[in-house]
């Protein structure tokens, strides 16, 4: 049988900026989502990229003496740089001023030009340079860009405008039969609320610099940021080319990940876009919320409550960064973020709980089992085993929240599985156990059992901290649990065989101080 075809994105992010901890949050949660998604048997497309066309950039360009694509090419390497450090598997990356690319935004900009969608007209409005975006003056808060609060300044030119005003019923149509398009709700009924207060047309093309890419039908006009970007959904796919087969197999994308600061892009105009040539819309577009500062303010360089993704990995690790953001952020609202409660997270869940069971585990099993799995003596078949119980459902538990795009919800029934086994190992008391000859069966039995639940604990959360997964089924003699294409089967219980070597390392999680 075929695998299933599954693909997600993230914003490709400009260029210009440094990549943050709001850029790695959405790379770190769409990660986690492929990883588990190949794990689940699936065929995943898994696509990240930049964003470097528009005014932004070419004014950056000039600031540093370089030209855009000199100025472009310096700044990739931080971005890539980061998502390697942060063990970001995807499969592709796009740059907006890659061949491929321009070649299918060029293809698109005709389509809706064939289709009669672009007309020429007069731009007059105000843009916002750091936003990229076009706002009337009805729009502006206090003269200033709504979205980032700086200066706008107004444009006043002949541009292409593509007549978005004749999708707002169309689109309101497509939310109703697809209630999941846009998730989670709160964000839909921004976004209707926006279309039900007035669609203008939109403004595509642009004449007042020309870095971007030329409308084929007009080149004197290069092709509005916004539009240049959202095309890397499909361009990455082969859109444009002669061989469609990518686009065949993964359009249309199961999920877009996107902040909340983007909706009217990827809701609005980009289904409209789609609508306009002929093409299918996204399943869902998952809007996340915003990471601010531990007081709930906004994080800033200048206020120095900012965090920053080196000084989250020097402190906790790659892997606690990830699974801290994701575990105890709600995914879809905003999170405040400090460090008091990563520690606390960080010392409740990965240091006295996954950490410490390890290694109560592994200690008794080197100490009372020359460091071998223990064979499960047949007496034992009979006896109540309530982490098999627990362990029985987790893996459906698990993938319903993951499918669900509920990481908390996922990690809890996880985290659920490893206290339920430090208690079974207090209640069970092994080193009591091995004190006397008649109970060396019933140690087998417990220890069995405690390394059972890490190895399909550390199964379930490769997705989550893929490094420190490897290394406990390393510990456990067992093979890549981050390669596994069937974790369904792999977490049936019983799976760990007898005899395997189990060895001793550093903790996986040393506690930290407050
Ligand atoms: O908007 N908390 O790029 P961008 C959480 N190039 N996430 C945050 C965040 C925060 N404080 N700040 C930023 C662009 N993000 C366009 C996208 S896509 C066709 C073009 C994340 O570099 C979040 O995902 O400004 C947000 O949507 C994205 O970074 C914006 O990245």
């Amino acid at each position: 049988m075929s695998k299933q075809p599954f693909y997600i994105s993230t914003p490709i992010y400009y260029v210009n900026g440094e990549p943050h901890i709001g850029t790695a949050y959405t790379t770190i949660a769409a990660d986690t989502i492929a990883r588990f998604a190949r794990m689940d048997g699936r065929n995943v497309m898994f696509l990240t990229g930049l964003d470097e066309h528009g005014e932004k950039v070419a004014q950056a360009a000039e600031e540093h003496g370089m030209t855009p694509q000199e100025w472009c090419d310096s700044q990739v390497v931080q971005f890539t740089d980061l998502w390697k450090e942060l063990n970001i598997s995807n499969n592709d990356f796009i740059r907006t001023t890659q061949e491929r690319h321009m070649v299918g935004v060029a293809q698109f900009m005709q389509k809706l030009y064939d289709n009669g969608y672009l007309y020429k007209g007069t731009y007059d409005g105000f843009y916002c340079t750091p936003c990229e975006t076009q706002y009337t003056q009805g729009e502006l808060v206090d003269g200033k860009c709504p979205s980032c609060g700086r200066d706008v300044h107004t444009v006043h030119e002949e541009n292409w405008f593509f007549k978005l005003s004749e999708f707002g019923d169309k689109l309101l149509a497509f939310y109703d039969e697809h209630p999941n398009f846009i998730r989670p709700q709160i964000r839909e009924n921004e976004v209707r609320a926006f279309i039900e207060s007035g669609m203008h047309d939109l403004s595509v093309s642009r004449t007042a610099f020309d870095w971007g890419v030329p409308l084929p039908f007009d080149p004197e006009h290069v092709t509005y940021v916004w539009v240049d970007a959202l095309i890397n959904y499909i361009t990455a796919l082969g859109y444009g080319s002669d061989d469609m087969s990518k686009f065949e197999t993964w359009w249309p994308a199961n999920f877009h990940f996107v902040g909340k600061d983007i909706i009217r892009f990827h809701c609005v105009i980009w289904p409209a876009m789609l609508m306009a040539a002929g093409m299918e819309c996204p399943e869902h577009v998952f809007a996340h919320g915003f990471l601010m500062a531990a007081d709930g303010s906004k994080m800033s360089k200048s206020k120095g409550n900012a965090l920053y993704p080196h000084e989250l990995i020097e402190r906790y690790g790659v892997d606690a960064y990830r699974y801290y953001f994701l575990s105890d952020v709600t995914f879809g609202s905003d999170g405040n973020i400090g460090h008091d409660r990563i520690t606390q997270v960080y010392n409740a869940d990965l240091a006295n709980t996954y950490g410490n069971l390890f290694s109560r585990v592994s200690n008794m099993t080197i100490k009372y089992f020359d460091g071998k799995v223990p064979e499960l003596p047949a007496e034992c078949t009979d006896m109540p085993n309530p982490l098999k119980e627990i362990a029985d459902g987790l893996y459906d538990t698990f993938s319903a929240c993951m499918d669900n795009v509920d990481y908390g919800g996922a990690c809890s029934a996880v985290m659920e599985l490893l206290h339920r086994a430090n208690l079974y190992v207090e209640e069970s008391a092994p080193w009591n156990l091995a004190k006397n000859e008649d109970t060396q069966g019933e140690l087998a039995f417990v220890l069995y059992n405690a390394l059972e639940t890490c190895r399909i604990a550390a199964l379930l959360l490769s997705a989550f901290m893929p490094a420190t997964s490897a290394e406990l089924w390393s510990r456990l003699s067992l093979g890549d649990p981050c390669a596994v294409e069937n974790a369904r089967e792999l977490s049936a219980w019983g799976g760990l065989p007898a005899g395997n070597t189990v060895t001793k390392g550093d903790a996986l999680f040393p506690r930290l101080a407050k």
